[in-house]
C-alpha cells in the first residue's frame, strides 16, 4: 500500500479533547487517494468524531476490504489496530478479531463493491450475527480502484464511466442492512460531512 507519512509538527494551540488528543493524534497518514475524492470527507469525518467522542486510538481496531474505500483506515486513527483483508472479505476477518478481543471498539471500513457484490454474504451474515461492530460501506457507486467497471447496486442512472447502464435491480446496502433489522442504520452524503459525524 502506498503511503506518504506525516511530519509531527503541530501547532501548539490546537484544541483537546477529554483525553488530552488534539485531531493530530487521531490522523493517519497523508492519503494517496484523488484529490476531491469523497472517501477523504468520511475519513475527516471518523477523526473528527474520534476526537469528539474522546475516544482512546489504541481501543480501536480497523478492518477494511479490497478498494479505494478499504485503503482509507491508512489515513485516520494511525494509533490503532488495523489489517487490510480481501476483497468482500472484511466481515469474517473482523468477526474472527471480534472472538479473540472483545474489549476493542470495531470499525469495519468497505466500499459499495466490496460489500454488495463479492462480499454481499458477509456482509448481510455479519448483521444478522449481531457482530459488534460499526458498519461503514463508503458508497462511490462504481468500482473505483479497478476503474471504469459498473458496481453491483445501480441506480437508473447511467455509470458516468461506461455506456451503457447495469440492465438489473438495483439494491442498495443500506436497504438489505434495514431487511435484517440491525440496531442502528445512518445515511449521509459524504460532501455534507460536517452532518454524519454528529
Ligand atoms: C478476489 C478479488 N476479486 C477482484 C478484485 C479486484 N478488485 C479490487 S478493488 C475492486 C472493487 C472495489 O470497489 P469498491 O468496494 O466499491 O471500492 P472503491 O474502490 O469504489 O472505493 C475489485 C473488483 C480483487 N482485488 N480481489
Ligand atoms: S479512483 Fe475514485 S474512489 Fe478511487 S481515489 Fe480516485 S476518486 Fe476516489
Ligand atoms: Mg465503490
Amino acid at each position: 500500500m502506498t503511503y506518504i507519512a506525516k511530519p509531527k509538527f503541530q501547532h501548539p494551540g490546537l484544541p483537546r479533547n477529554d483525553l488530552g488528543y488534539t485531531h493530530r493524534d487521531y490522523e493517519g497518514k497523508v492519503s494517496t487517494l484523488c484529490a476531491g475524492c469523497g472517501h477523504d470527507s468520511i475519513t475527516a469525518s471518523i477523526i473528527e468524531a474520534c476526537f469528539e467522542l474522546s475516544i482512546e486510538p489504541h481501543r480501536v481496531a480497523k478492518i477494511s476490504g479490497i478498494g479505494c474505500s478499504s485503503k482509507t483506515p491508512d489515513y485516520f486513527l494511525g494509533n490503532s489496530h488495523g489489517f487490510n483483508s480481501v476483497h468482500g472479505r472484511m466481515p469474517s476477518v473482523l468477526t474472527g478479531a471480534n472472538l479473540a478481543n472483545r474489549d476493542l471498539i470495531y470499525l469495519g471500513v468497505s466500499g459499495d463493491g466490496d460489500s454488495a457484490s463479492i462480499g454481499f454474504g458477509q456482509f448481510a451474515h455479519s448483521i444478522r450475527r449481531a457482530v459488534n461492530m460499526t458498519y461503514i460501506v463508503e458508497n462511490n457507486g462504481v468500482y473505483g480502484l479497478t476503474r471504469a467497471s459498473s458496481r453491483p447496486p445501480p441506480t437508473a442512472a447511467r455509470n458516468p464511466r461506461r455506456a451503457s447502464p447495469t440492465p438489473t435491480t438495483p439494491s442498495t446496502s443500506s436497504r438489505s442492512r434495514c431487511s435484517s433489522a440491525p440496531p442502528f442504520v445512518a445515511r449521509s452524503f459524504s460532501a455534507t460531512s460536517r452532518s454524519w459525524c454528529r
